[in-house]
């Protein structure tokens, strides 16, 4: 499965401008590893340095990209509509939104770090919002909506303790599959929560607050993307935001900057690799007036100021820091790093920090997960076993019986 990464916030902090910046991409990808469904669901990507400069070989990348020696992995990313309140109760299609946000692996809470909207989402002069208390807002609603779901089921937990099927862990789990929440959550909420030691039937309506927050903490990770840094009256708001937030990770961004770039790219206008610091213009005389406003405004109020547009950096953020993500490049031959068609370091994966070499043939296809005996280690050349645990930049062969009849 892919990592899926959820953006959520009120109307108008970015988010589909976020959207579409993250999954433009001019280079192209021969197999994509995975399709998505419907318009608000894309493919953006994690970009990590990819393995082929240090080996000194040319690849011939088939389910991902190598730009100039950074491998862009697909993710996918939702595009979530703008939350309102009283969204955990049903307002504004709030039930169906908090629900494909819960599908998520991670999320990315977007606010208007200029403060140009008000608390309803509505666009206002900069700097009369407060993106504190519009993070705080959507919080809420995701908490609530978490607890109402819980209460909703209290009876069955209840008898489903009381008659010894299952425990409150597992109780919880059942009730909460739905949202990408399994008992490994459930028990860290509850240790965190301090309601481990507390019987059910006694949680009171705060009981049931307080670990719904812990829960929401846990099986959502999440970061803010300060967004429309471009605006100067952003940057007290952005300090700000760290300072209330933390340990939350809080990513400095201009959406609307990387979108004109990436646009600006694949129209061949510049030369830029997203995520980058630069950018460089091809030929200054095919630029108009207006091109060129927007291209030195990018400059100055973005790049000089906070090296680059942070939309790559966000999305990095999430899989590598947030989800821990290592990215593994199985082979099928270790000496040449090929598929059987000879592309060299064809495929790259994102495998989560306990993932083994077993769990890595699996991903590939179940039916390599049951034949597997072993691995190596391409670098190496060293045989490891079904159980040993990937770590980032591994290159893998692994060795499977030959399948019968
Ligand atoms: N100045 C500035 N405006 C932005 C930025 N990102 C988005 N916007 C503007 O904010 C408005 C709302 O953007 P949109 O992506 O539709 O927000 P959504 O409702 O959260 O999806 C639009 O007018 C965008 O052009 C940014 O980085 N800087
Ligand atoms: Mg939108």
């Amino acid at each position: 499965m892919p990592v899926r990464i959820g953006i959520i916030g009120k109307t108008n902090t970015g988010k589909t401008t976020f959207f579409n910046a993250a999954t433009l991409l001019s280079a192209r990808i021969g197999k994509f590893p995975f399709t998505t469904k419907t318009p608000q669901r894309g493919i953006g990507y994690a970009k990590t340095l990819c393995v082929c400069r240090e080996l000194g070989v040319k690849d011939n990348p088939q389910n991902s990209v190598c730009i100039e020696g950074w491998r862009f992995i697909p993710v996918e990313l939702v595009d979530l509509p703008g939350l309102i309140e009283g969204a955990w109760k049903g307002r504004g299609l709030g039930n169906e939104f908090l629900s494909v946000a819960a599908q998520a692996d991670a999320l990315i809470h977007m606010v208007d770090a200029s403060g140009s909207i008000d608390s309803e989402g509505r666009i206002a002069e900069p700097g009369t919002g407060d993106p504190v208390r519009d993070f705080y807002d959507i919080e809420r609603e995701i908490v609530l909506w978490m607890a109402k779901i819980i209460e909703g089921k209290r009876k069955y937990i209840e008898k489903t303790i009381e008659s010894r099927r299952d425990t409150l862990k597992g109780a919880l789990a059942s009730v909460l599959t739905g949202l990408r929440i399994d008992e490994s959550h459930v028990a860290q909420a509850l240790e965190v929560s301090g309601m481990a030691s507390k019987a059910f039937h006694d949680w009171s309506r705060e009981d049931l607050l307080t670990f719904s927050t812990a829960l929401r903490k846990i099986a959502k990770p999440t970061i803010v993307v300060a967004n429309k840094m471009d605006i100067p009256l952003a940057e007290d708001n952005y300090k700000r935001l760290v300072n209330e937030l933390s340990p939350i990770p809080v990513v400095p961004a201009s959406a609307e900057a990387e979108l004109i770039l990436r646009r600006a790219e694949r129209r061949g206008l510049i030369r830029y690799i997203p995520g980058e610091e630069i950018f460089e213009v091809k030929d200054p005389s095919k630029l108009n007036e207006k091109q060129k406003w927007a291209l030195n405004y990018i400059q100055e109020r973005v790049l000089n100021k906070w090296w680059r547009t942070g939309v790559q950096f966000a999305v990095n953020v999430v899989v590598f820091k947030l989800l821990r993500m290592n990215a593994v490049y199985p082979v099928e031959d270790e000496k040449r790093l090929t598929d059987h068609h000879g592309n060299v370091l064809p495929d790259v994966y994102l495998m989560p920090p306990d993932a083994t070499v077993l769990d890595l043939a699996a991903e590939i296809h179940t039916e390599l997960a049951k034949t597997m005996i072993y691995a190596i280690d391409a670098r190496t050349g060293l045989r490891l076993p079904k159980d040993y645990k990937l770590r980032d930049r591994d290159i893998i062969k692994i060795v499977a019986a030959a399948r019968r009849g």
